[in-house]
């Protein structure tokens, strides 16, 4: 279906341009110390695939990517305060995260707790504030998207079960839910809120929610084998924590080979659903690709 298409050029592309709009998201101001734990977790590196999904909705919805470029930097500060809040030691208590001590081990955890409000709070000025030559009405829609996604409709509530779930038998349905709710729920706002700048209509908003559950429970399945599979060094964060932990994952309740099959699966629906607009989806199909053959 991408035959032809240069997905390595366009991801290094793509890639350059969400770190310089990064870079400048988070520009000289007090107090220093706050702004720099800011900047050490956001220009961490990272894979930066959700700003990238949402600059490729809405290119696929016919808009201009550079508008969309403040809320491609608000989901990346979004899933990074969500990494940094998720390392603490009240949570998954983790020292490496993309390649790095995590936020709380350098700067404590009162500034971490800190830092991670203040890429929330940032977040919803880059839209709100901050995008030039975006319809308010559309903005509007952004801002309660990612207002759903990170509280406890979203993010929130799938930390939660996941706590909660410590320690137990964690049936299939609650695994989808924790799945869905802590890592579908961004993903898929990231193809909601970029298709919404760009003018998509109702039909491509129905398909790319299609599209985005199931790259987003791919994005899990493979995560959880890449936990078994995958080195710390690569991974950039403490792999095997899975096992140690005895959680319940994908690998755990179906086996590596059938949550491998069963990630290409639901990659293969993803990208069916988007087959009307096959020439412009061809980022978001390359995209979906990139999903199941990562390896970090
Ligand atoms: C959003 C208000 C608010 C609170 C956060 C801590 C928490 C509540 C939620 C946890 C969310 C979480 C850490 C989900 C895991 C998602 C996941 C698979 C992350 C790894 O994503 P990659 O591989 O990482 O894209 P890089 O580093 O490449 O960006």
């Amino acid at each position: 279906m991408t035959d032809g298409f240069d997905f390595k050029a366009y991801l290094n592309q793509a890639r350059q341009r969400v770190e310089a709009a990064l870079d400048g998201s988070l520009a000289p101001e007090r107090p220093e110390s706050l702004r720099e734990a800011m900047r050490y977790s956001l220009l961490a590196g990272g894979k930066r695939l959700r700003p990238i999904l949402c600059l490729a909705a809405c290119e696929l919805a016919g808009g201009d990517a550079e508008h969309a470029m403040p809320t491609a930097v608000a989901l990346e500060m979004i899933h990074t305060m969500s990494l940094i809040h998720d390392d603490l030691p009240a949570m998954d208590d983790d020292d490496l995260r993309r390649g790095r001590p995590t936020n709380h081990k350098v700067y404590g955890e009162a500034v971490a707790i800190l830092a991670g409000d203040a890429l929330l709070t940032r977040a919803f000025e880059m839209v709100a504030l901050r995008s030039p030559g975006v319809p308010p009405e559309r903005l509007l829609k952004v801002v309660g998207e990612l207002s759903l996604v990170a509280g406890a409709p979203g993010l929130v509530g799938g930390q939660v079960v996941d706590l909660e779930s410590e320690g137990k038998e964690v049936d299939f349905d609650t695994l989808e839910y924790i799945h869905l709710h802590k890592t579908g729920a961004l993903l898929s706002a990231c193809v909601i809120t970029g298709a919404t700048i760009g003018g998509a209509d109702p039909a491509l908003i129905s398909a790319l929610r299609v599209y985005a559950r199931g790259i987003g429970l791919a994005f899990q399945i493979i995560d959880d084998i890449l936990d078994i599979t995958a080195s710390s060094e690569v991974l950039g964060k403490t792999a095997g924590k899975d096992l140690v932990a005895d959680k319940t994952t994908y690998p755990k309740l179906l086996g590596l080979e059938e949550s491998r099959r069963r990630a290409d699966a639901l990659v293969g629906e993803a990208k069916d659903v988007l087959k009307p607009w096959e020439q412009r989806a061809m980022p978001l199909l390359a995209l979906a690709d990139f999903i199941t053959s990562r390896d970090r």
